[in-house]
């Protein structure tokens, strides 16, 4: 087996670049911190907790999903022979593996490229699939989706099947969305394939449970970034004087999570060089998640190339794998 992890940038660039982003977001009107900053070690090991809760219904419905359709999604990877299998986000990549196992049952010739932000992640997945699958050739990339894209470039003219799972689109803003998915299509060959995973519209209070757990994971989770700014960057945030604060909008199929400061207080950031004051009740907005109607799938698809060849739904129709060519 052939592993590789590449990382593009440096650890001095990732911090100056997390120290403006958190600048620039809690120097607004409205305070905001980007949901990428969520996946540090700490990050990353509380979101895998997230995906076991019992109120967390994505992970399973794309389990599903995926296990009840994977011959089929395998035989239309794989039906023109040797392809790149690039997964956006893949953390530790337990769903994508259902599709692995089934990939390399058929005998099917490709590689898998699993790209994520936390290089933990990457390096555990890549001895991870050493040990389960010593078959497949893995090259890991340490990266944002900007990394990801670089990564499609560079590999233009070959085949491609490009993995979108867990919701993950739903974090960017509308417009992002459609700037990212533009960016991918314009990467890509016909007979090339986009699969991506959706969390559709449903009950509103499922939704908001699945964001707001009993056993206060998901609040963890989100307390984190707080943590991970005095950690990385100096910050003197009293933590315990936060909370998590989530809420859906049926209207629009958006799920919002807040950090609410309970009191008046300042905050100091060394390396940011900046000290930020919070209003008793002011709130950060730390993360979207948008819930999606099929017609607003298919219309997002269209609008940057893409036409829908299959919809993969699990049992209960709130989560689909929608396959793009
Ligand atoms: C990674 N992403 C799809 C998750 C979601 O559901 O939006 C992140 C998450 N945030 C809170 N719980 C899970």
């Amino acid at each position: 087996p052939m592993i590789e992890l590449s990382r593009k940038q440096d650890g001095s660039q990732d911090t100056a670049a997390f120290a403006r982003d958190v600048a620039d977001g809690l120097s607004q009107q409205q305070k905001t911190l980007p949901s990428r900053y969520f996946y540090d070690g700490a990050g990353s090991r509380l979101f895998q907790q997230i995906m076991d809760l019992p109120e967390y219904y994505l992970t399973r419905s794309e389990f599903e999903v995926l296990t009840n359709n994977r011959q089929t999604m395998a035989e239309h990877f794989a039906r023109e022979g040797f392809f790149h299998l690039i997964d956006l986000g893949a953390g530790d990549a337990l769903k994508t593996k259902i599709l692995l196992r089934e990939l390399a049952r058929q005998q099917s010739v490709f590689d898998y490229v699993p790209v994520d932000i936390s290089g933990d992640a990457m390096l555990e997945l890549s001895s991870s699939l050493q040990e389960e699958l010593p078959e497949v050739k893995v090259e890991a990339v340490v990266g944002e989706y900007f990394q990801a894209l670089e990564w499609l470039q560079e590999h233009k003219a070959e085949r491609k099947v490009v993995l979108f799972l867990g919701s993950n689109i739903g974090n960017f803003e509308y417009q992002e969305s459609l700037e990212f998915l533009g960016s991918v299509r314009s990467y890509l060959q016909a007979g090339d394939r986009l699969l991506m995973g959706v969390d559709l519209r449903k009950n509103p209070d499922v939704i908001l449970n699945a964001y707001d757990d009993a056993a206060g994971v998901t609040a963890a989770f989100n307390l984190n970034l707080l943590h991970r700014i005095n950690r990385e960057l100096g910050g003197d945030f009293k933590v315990e004087q936060f909370c998590h604060h989530a809420i859906y909008n049926p209207l629009e199929g958006v799920m919002r999570s807040f950090l609410v400061s309970k009191v008046e207080q300042q905050v100091q950031i060394r390396e940011t060089g900046k000290t930020f004051s919070f209003e008793a009740w002011e709130a950060i907005h730390t993360e979207n998640s948008h819930k999606y109607t099929l017609r607003q799938v298919e219309e997002l698809g269209s609008a940057c190339g893409f036409k829908v060849e299959t919809v993969f739904y699990d049992s209960q129709r709130g989560f689909a794998d929608v396959l793009f060519t």
